[in-house]
């Protein structure tokens, strides 16, 4: 498929790390392809996973110059390739926590927005140059980035090509981490460690229900809910975490 993508397990913890830094990580489908497959076939023992890009950039979208090529048929089955790609990612095995640097702009933020967590660090920009360049969003963006910072602040990046840096981008929900340069690879590990730790049916219930109950009428969502929410009560696993916190063997919540 390509030798741009490498996986790197840190216990049950996946490394996904794009390694394209002369084409500033720019996405061909070889690399899409390849996206797809690694996230299918995470190792069994995988909990958590970490999206990253090599060099200074996350990621810089499309590869433009695979874009000539292409009539409308074709184009729109390439939409649809990112889109069973980034599927794998959003609604895979495991949460994904992405770290960024540097341009995570048109496909590049398509494929942040479809992880789970998404950590900055000082030197991020977001941007959506499809606007600018004639095209349109491809990879899914314009049904997750409005999740994120609304139509409004999307439909104002594509008409009028403006860039947030990354103080502004996690204002405005982009990242919910923001970290000094040079830092979102080792936080955005520290982090899926963490969620490693979860019991596996709440990262589940998080991936799978919320979003979806999210985008449920309230009553079918309320409904959901409380499926969910006994099931995952119901799993031994839950009822040991809860023994324990009441045995003063648990962590308190502390304020951080
Ligand atoms: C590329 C790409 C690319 C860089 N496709 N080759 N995305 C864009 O419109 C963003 C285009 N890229 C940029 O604006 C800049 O490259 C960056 C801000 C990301 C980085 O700037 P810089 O100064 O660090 O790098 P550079 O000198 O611009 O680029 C280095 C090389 O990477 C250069 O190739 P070289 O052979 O001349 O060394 C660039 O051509 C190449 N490169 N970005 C191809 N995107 C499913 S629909 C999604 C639709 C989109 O994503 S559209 C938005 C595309």
């Amino acid at each position: 498929m390509t030798s741009d993508l490498h996986l790197e397990m840190h216990d049950d913890v996946a490394v996904v790390r794009i390694t394209r830094a002369a084409k500033r990580n720019a996405l061909n489908d070889g690399l899409i392809l390849a996206l797809r497959h690694t996230f299918d076939t995470l190792p069994a023992h995988t909990k958590a996973a970490v999206l990253c890009g090599s060099g200074e950039h996350f990621c810089a979208g499309l590869d433009l110059s695979e874009l000539q090529t292409r009539d409308a048929g074709e184009g729109m089955h390439h939409a649809r390739l990112w889109h069973s790609a980034f599927e794998r990612i959003q609604f895979g095995a495991v949460p994904v926590v992405a770290a960024l640097q540097g341009a995570v702009v048109g496909g590049g933020l398509e494929l942040a927005a479809s992880c789970h967590i998404r950590v900055a660090d000082d030197t991020t920009f977001y941007a959506l140059p499809e606007g600018t360049r004639g095209i349109f969003v491809g990879g899914g963006g314009a049904v997750r980035i409005p999740k994120l910072i609304g139509v409004a602040r999307m439909t104002d990046m594509m008409m009028t090509g403006r860039v947030y840096n990354a103080v502004d981008g996690e204002r405005i929900g982009f990242a919910q981490y923001l970290v000094p340069a040079g830092t979102a690879f080792d936080k955005a590990l520290e982090l899926a460690k963490r969620i490693a730790t979860n019991a596996p049916l709440t990262n589940y219930a998080l991936m799978h229900a919320l979003p979806r109950i999210a985008e449920q009428a309230a009553d079918h969502g309320f409904v959901t809910e409380s499926l969910m929410s006994s099931i995952t009560q119901a799993a031994p696993e839950a009822k040991a975490r809860v023994e324990a916190f009441l045995q003063g063997r648990a962590a308190k919540v502390e304020s951080q």
